[in-house]
């Protein structure tokens, strides 16, 4: 795996995960900007083992001469049983890209970590993993990999640069700690 991000943000764990895990206006903006279109949520579901998952499926614009213009989407969120309101949530992201070349070969697993710092302040720890469903032989790998991560670069350096520009609350401001 590769560690993305690693920030600490000044406001609290709950609001970095509603900007994040709920459709926020930050997140319309921000998928907007990235040309995601055709968003779909799928509700939360409780799981047997404490789990709660939830489908978001979407199309993605390429510039990559070697794909498609356009790509559906499917990731599957989980949010772990051990999160906590006010304290942490973790989520696991397993993303698959259809319609691109060699897409049966590989998928995503993408892992937030929001923790609380203090009442007004949280880290984010993301970090992303290629996982292959299908052995590909030498050259197909490297192919795969370089144009993996360096979609992956672009979409977290823009997550990153987004995130650090969220405003502060003037009222979460007054109640820090
Ligand atoms: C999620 C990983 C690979 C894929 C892409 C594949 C090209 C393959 C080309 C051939 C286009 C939002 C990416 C970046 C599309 C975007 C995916 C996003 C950013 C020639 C091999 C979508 C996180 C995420 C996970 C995986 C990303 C794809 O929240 O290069």
């Amino acid at each position: 795996g590769k560690l993305y991000i690693n920030e600490v943000y000044k406001f609290s764990v709950d609001k970095l995960y509603d900007i994040l895990f709920t459709e926020s206006q930050f997140m319309r903006d921000f998928l907007e900007q990235r040309r995601f279109s055709g968003v779909v949520y799928h509700p939360w579901m409780k799981e047997e083992a404490g789990n709660q998952t939830r489908e978001i499926m979407y199309t993605i614009s390429l510039s990559n001469p070697l794909a498609p213009k356009t790509a559906t989407v499917t990731e599957t969120q989980t949010l772990h049983r051990a999160s906590q309101v006010s304290e942490c949530y973790i989520i696991d992201a397993e993303v698959i890209t259809h319609d691109v070349p060699y897409h049966d070969y590989f998928y995503t697993l993408n892992r937030y970590m929001l923790t609380r710092v203090a009442k007004n302040k949280c880290r984010l720890r993301v970090s992303a993993e290629l996982r292959f469903r299908k052995h590909p032989w030498g050259l197909v790998k490297g192919f795969i990999e370089r144009n993996f991560w360096s979609g992956l670069d672009e979409y977290f350096r823009y997550l990153e640069l987004e995130l650090s520009k969220v405003p502060l609350l003037l009222s979460e401001h007054h109640a820090q700690s």
